[in-house]
């Protein structure tokens, strides 16, 4: 049976999954919510929206007889990830997840490690300072109880509504960075403290590197807990797992 992958991206593993297993030859698809205006183009053919939860997505695999399903999502996507898992369950369809570990603080790093986002807020409860809260768009408005504080925002599009948040500088740009490019925006915005997800991966790390070479504070924000499930860490080992996993071949 020829493979028909459905890739669950929007990281930049998916995309380089995405151009594996289109130089292989294989069929496939990325899927994208679409969180962000333009996402970046692909080497596959790609769809954009929301499933309709764990049914929606079960319905999808089966009217596309897609045949694996690789969750290539970010590591803070958990609902999906989630679901990603039920609904391969439910079409029996094989699934492996392509994920990247979490970064851990190196000699010359001042992380504070929190649990999650609202652990995050709380730790923020300190006098005003500048702060460059570098997690994206969809979770600012957690962030409102510590309005003492003027942040660096960097979103990927430009906000389509008022922030909810009284002092902001906004940056609109995508990774990846560069660790000069994030130095400089510490250093002009005068930066005390450097929020950020533990999302792994390079596509986000060089606000780590300049705030070490800066010897600025990091709060450090642990990924949310992930399903139990069968997880790869490159293209390479998901094409030979496809293959592996190929019946009737
Ligand atoms: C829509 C699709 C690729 C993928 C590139 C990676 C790296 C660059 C760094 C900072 C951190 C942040 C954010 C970030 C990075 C990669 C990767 C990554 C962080 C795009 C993309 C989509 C999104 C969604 C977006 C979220 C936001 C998070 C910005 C494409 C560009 C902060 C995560 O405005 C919004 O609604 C943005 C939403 C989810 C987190 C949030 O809560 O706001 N990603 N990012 C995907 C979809 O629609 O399905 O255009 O490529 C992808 C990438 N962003 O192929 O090269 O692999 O992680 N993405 C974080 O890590 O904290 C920026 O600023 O330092
Ligand atoms: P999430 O909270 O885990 O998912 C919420 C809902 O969004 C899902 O239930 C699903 O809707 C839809 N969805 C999520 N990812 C999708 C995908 N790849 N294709 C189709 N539908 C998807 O997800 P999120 O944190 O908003 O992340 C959304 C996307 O941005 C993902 O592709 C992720 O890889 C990417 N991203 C996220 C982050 C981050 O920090 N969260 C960082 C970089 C990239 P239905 O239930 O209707 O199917």
């Amino acid at each position: 049976m020829h493979p028909n992958l459905l890739i669950l991206g929007g990281t930049t593993e998916a995309t380089a999954l995405a151009r594996a297993v289109s130089e292989a030859g294989l069929t496939g698809t990325v899927s994208f919510a679409g969180r962000v205006d333009r996402p970046v183009r692909q080497p596959l053919p790609q769809r954009v929206g929301g499933f309709g939860g764990v049914d929606g997505l079960a319905t999808y695999l089966r009217a596309h007889k897609i045949t694996h399903l690789i969750d290539a999502t970010h590591p803070f996507a958990s609902a999906m990830s989630h679901n990603a898992v039920a609904a391969s369950a439910q079409a029996d369809i094989p699934m492996v997840a392509l994920t990247r570990p979490p970064w851990s603080a190196q000699p010359g790093d001042n992380w504070t490690n929190v649990p999650d986002i609202p652990a995050a807020v709380a730790a923020l409860d300190r006098p005003a300072c500048n702060v460059m809260l570098a997690v994206g768009r969809m979770h600012l408005a957690e962030f409102a109880p510590n309005p003492q504080h003027t942040y660096l925002l960097r979103l990927v599009d430009p906000p389509k509504a008022p922030l909810p948040l009284p002092k902001t500088e906004i940056i609109v740009d995508r990774g990846p960075f560069s660790e000069a490019s994030d130095r400089t925006l510490m250093e002009t915005h005068q930066i005390d403290l450097v929020v950020s997800k533990n999302s792994g991966g390079t596509g986000a790390s060089a606000k780590l590197a300049a705030a070490r070479a800066l010897g600025l504070p990091v709060l450090m924000i642990d990924r949310p807990p992930q399903p139990k499930r069968h997880e790869l860490a490159t293209p390479g080992d998901v094409l030979t797992w496809i293959h592996s996993t190929n019946l009737g071949v």
